[in-house]
């Protein structure tokens, strides 16, 4: 078993701690996954039990501004709102970027700005902990690849390593105990058509952490012995709808693999369910307007919101059906 900070030695093993740029802004793209990532097999390291598969979603993501402070504390801000020192979203923050400081210097001035509602189960931690890398290699001028930066960020939250690219990204579990193979690898596809529509139920902070739901999800559901199985079969359905721009073989294994995800949390003791009302009633809406043939699927996340898969040519029918939906243009 490693430790984050033996992970992060061997990837700036040349690099020096020095400070290169005072000040600097960057931006991550949050990102939704088509097949999922549930269960770690080494949790420090958020290593996880299965390969997954995400879209970015362009413009909705985290944008992170970062600032060298002469002081004795650090500042952050988020929505351009003060975070206060005690908040779990400061300390989480912050004990991440300790990992990269010595004795909590330089003292930072930090802005994130999110466009996807914090803890809503819409990826914003992972764009959040991409921004904090792509930041952190500015600062320190480190240069690293994005492949590096993947690694770094995996080490912030699990999904974290597919937010450092735009469009499709495979996150390979790989199979190495320092977890250097598991990391994000963007697919040379471009679907200019696809849409992602957002259905927001609900932007209150979760009843559980993803990552409390999934270690109990792997500790007490029996249903979990099939989940890796179900990930293979998904994950190879939709890497080639993807090859073949097939969307209704796309939207059926990215649903079939959500409604798996959320069937096994619910054999968990005690049984883990994000859904609402009103999630269960769009599902029901969804279903029926595939009988009405219109193309439209549904992924959801650890949270009650969906996110619907469509194409841009059905894009005034959805409108019309969902009027508070966002859409998501990936390719735009
Ligand atoms: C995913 N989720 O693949 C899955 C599907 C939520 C449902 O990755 O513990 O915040 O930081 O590694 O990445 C959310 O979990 O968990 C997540 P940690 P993370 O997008």
């Amino acid at each position: 078993m490693y430790s984050k900070e033996q992970i992060i030695a061997k990837i700036l093993s040349e690099k020096s701690n020095v400070i290169q740029q005072e000040k600097g802004s960057v931006y991550a793209p949050a990102n939704i996954a088509l097949c999922k990532y549930w269960g770690k097999r080494d949790s420090t390291l958020n290593l996880p039990m299965t390969p997954s598969l995400s879209i970015s979603l362009a413009q909705k993501g985290s944008h992170f501004a970062f600032e060298v402070l002469d002081e004795e504390k650090d500042y952050i801000k988020l929505n351009g709102q003060a975070i206060d020192e005690q908040h779990d979203f400061y300390q989480r923050l912050f004990s991440f970027i300790n990992l990269f400081r010595q004795n909590n210097e330089p003292r930072l001035n930090i802005d994130i700005i999110s466009t996807v509602p914090i803890a809503a189960g819409l990826a914003s931690s992972a764009s959040g902990f991409a921004s904090v890398v792509k930041g952190l290699n500015i600062l320190y001028g480190w240069q690293l690849s994005c492949s590096a930066l993947s690694v770094l960020a995996r080490l912030g939250s699990g999904s974290a390593c597919r937010s450092l690219w735009d469009g499709f990204v495979e996150w390979q579990h790989g199979s190495r105990d320092d977890g250097m193979d598991s990391l994000g690898v963007p697919l040379n596809i471009v679907w200019p058509q696809l849409r992602i529509g957002l259905l927001l139920a609900s932007s209150d902070k979760k009843s559980i952490s993803s990552r409390e739901a999934m270690a109990i999800t792997k500790q007490t559901s029996p249903l979990y012995t099939l989940w890796p199985e179900q990930v293979a079969t998904d994950l190879a359905m939709i890497k080639s709808a993807l090859a073949e721009k097939d969307f209704i073989a796309l939207g059926e294994a990215s649903e079939r693999n959500a409604i798996a995800m959320h069937a096994t949390m619910l054999k968990a003791t005690p049984v883990i369910s994000y859904s609402t009302a009103k999630t269960a009633a769009w599902m029901q809406q969804v279903w029926q307007l595939r009988q009405d043939n219109l193309p439209v699927y549904f992924t959801q996340d650890a949270g009650p919101n969906l996110k619907l898969l469509f194409l841009e040519e059905d894009t005034a029918d959805i409108l019309q059906l969902f009027p508070n939906i966002e859409i998501v243009q990936p390719f735009s």
